[in-house]
């Protein structure tokens, strides 16, 4: 059976090494270069590979494809196979194959990786042998290649979610659907809702799907597809069909078991993070998870990087590394958890952004607004008529000297950019980390 892998990236060759050991005739095919760790990969497993592009006769002589998730469905090659009806897996839905571990999805436009984070150190110190993977960073299908787990936490993106079919989540948590990627969905919120929202597919009555009460394209979607799901809701306040919220301070859970937590005792700041503690405890209890283990990770859970990352403190001024932050929703709680005059840090790869979501924050809460990208004209055009001091910037040191001309004393600094960061780094981690040496520099 022969299995064509398009992209060598993390997914790829991890759904290489586990498709030659369940015996698959493996062929990978990566348009760019492939890495070379990747590539070490792929010849210790004695696969077959190309780098520099696709060669049809080569990729489209496959029963079935693996295509990895940064590939977008109207690359020509993955059009080409389509219209040869070639099955196109996600690296998830193949690994999920050969795995009979229960699984924890998330997904959701903010917060996924952070809830991920804490499913993943809540069931560990309550003992369990469970595994992180997905859209965080690690290969599935090689872990499942390398050994047995009871369990996965999986953070799931859409672009994931896109080619998965007979995939099933135990538990299954929908975060938030807010606008984020909508070039890859022709500026349609509805389509990229729809890619979120296959998590819930294949849910049995046995299975739980965990959601935020008051996100409008969750809740119109499930009145349009009803789930055969447990349904557990949490919201702000109490109320509706919310089985979880904040009541007097008091992190209240009512289903599936009885749980109560002062927020004040939670590791992580800011309401959107009560609402990925609550996710990540009906999770937790779902999966029979005791509440004092509960209790106790929640308090102690480390921050995730490049997610409210505190930078340093240099003259006064507090930095924070929100890099993670590439789209709109997730800088608007970022300022809104802001309780100091904000110099912010925006700018980048823009996926369609509307920046309307900010601007009443950037009005009540900016001192300045530095620009960090390639092309800046769109933040030029929506945020200069603001009147505030702007500055233009194409690399992370100007950026850097532009924060620390303009800066008080009591002022914070906060990367939290709305945007993707492929124009001038390889990735948001590096532009993170670029932003965590420059504050060490100088503090
Ligand atoms: N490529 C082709 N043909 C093309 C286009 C690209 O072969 O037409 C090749 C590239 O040259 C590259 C490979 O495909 O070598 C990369 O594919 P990929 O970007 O899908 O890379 P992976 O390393 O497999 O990483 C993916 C996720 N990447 C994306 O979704 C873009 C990683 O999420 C994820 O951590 C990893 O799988 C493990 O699950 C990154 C991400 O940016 C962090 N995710 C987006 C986000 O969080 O916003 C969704």
């Amino acid at each position: 059976m022969r299995l064509t892998i398009l992209g060598a990236g993390e997914t790829g060759a991890g759904t290489a090494v586990l498709a030659r050991q369940k015996g698959y005739d493996v062929f990978v095919s990566d348009a760019g270069s492939i890495a070379d760790k990747y590539k070490q990969m792929l010849n210790d497993h004695a696969v077959a590979w190309e780098e520099g592009g696709h060669t049809a006769e080569l990729v489209l002589r496959a029963e079935t494809i693996v295509k990895s998730p940064g590939i977008p469905p109207t690359a020509p090659i993955v059009v080409q196979a389509a219209e040869r009806g070639i099955p196109i897996l996600s690296e998830i839905e193949f690994a999920s194959r050969y795995t009979d571990a229960k699984m924890i999805c998330i997904t959701g436009s903010n917060g996924k990786t952070t809830t991920t984070r804490l499913i993943h150190h809540i069931l560990t110190r309550a003992g369990y042998d469970a595994s992180l993977a997905g859209n965080i960073g690690r290969s599935m299908a090689l872990q499942v290649a390398e050994g047995k787990h009871d369990w996965y936490v999986i953070e799931l993106s859409s672009f994931q979610l896109e080619n998965m079919y007979n995939f099933r989540a135990n538990i299954a948590v929908v975060l938030n659907i807010t606008p984020d990627h909508l070039d890859r969905y022709d500026f349609r919120m509805d389509a990229y809702a729809a890619a979120k929202m296959r998590i819930d597919r294949n849910q049995t009555e046995t299975d739980s799907l965990i959601y935020w009460r008051d996100d409008d394209y969750v809740s119109a979607f499930l009145q349009r597809e009803p789930t055969p799901a447990r349904e557990l809701v949490f919201a702000d306040e109490q109320g509706g069909r919310a089985v979880a919220y904040v009541r007097n301070g008091v992190m209240t859970v009512e289903r599936p078991s009885v749980f109560f937590m002062n927020v004040d005792e939670l590791s992580l700041r800011g309401r959107h993070n009560v609402r990925n503690c609550m996710a990540a405890t009906i999770a937790a209890l779902s999966a029979g998870v005791p509440r004092e283990a509960i209790k106790s990770a929640l308090s102690d859970f480390p921050p995730v990087p490049h997610r409210l990352e505190p930078a340093g403190i240099a003259h006064g001024v507090t930095y924070i590394n929100d890099s993670k932050a590439t789209n709109v929703d997730a800088c608007f709680y970022a300022l809104d958890a802001m309780t100091t005059p904000v110099v912010l840090i925006l700018g980048g790869l823009d996926k369609g952004n509307d920046y309307a979501q900010i601007i009443p924050l950037v009005k009540e809460k900016c001192r300045a607004l530095v620009y960090l990208g390639a092309d800046n004209a769109k933040l030029h055009e929506t945020f200069d008529s603001l009147g505030l001091p702007v500055f233009d910037t194409h690399t992370m040191s100007d950026c850097m000297q532009a924060c620390q001309h303009i800066a008080q004393w009591g002022d914070t600094v906060l990367l939290s950019p709305c945007c993707a960061s492929f124009d001038l780094f390889n990735g948001m981690a590096e532009r993170g980390t670029l932003f965590k040496e420059a504050v060490a520099c100088i503090s």
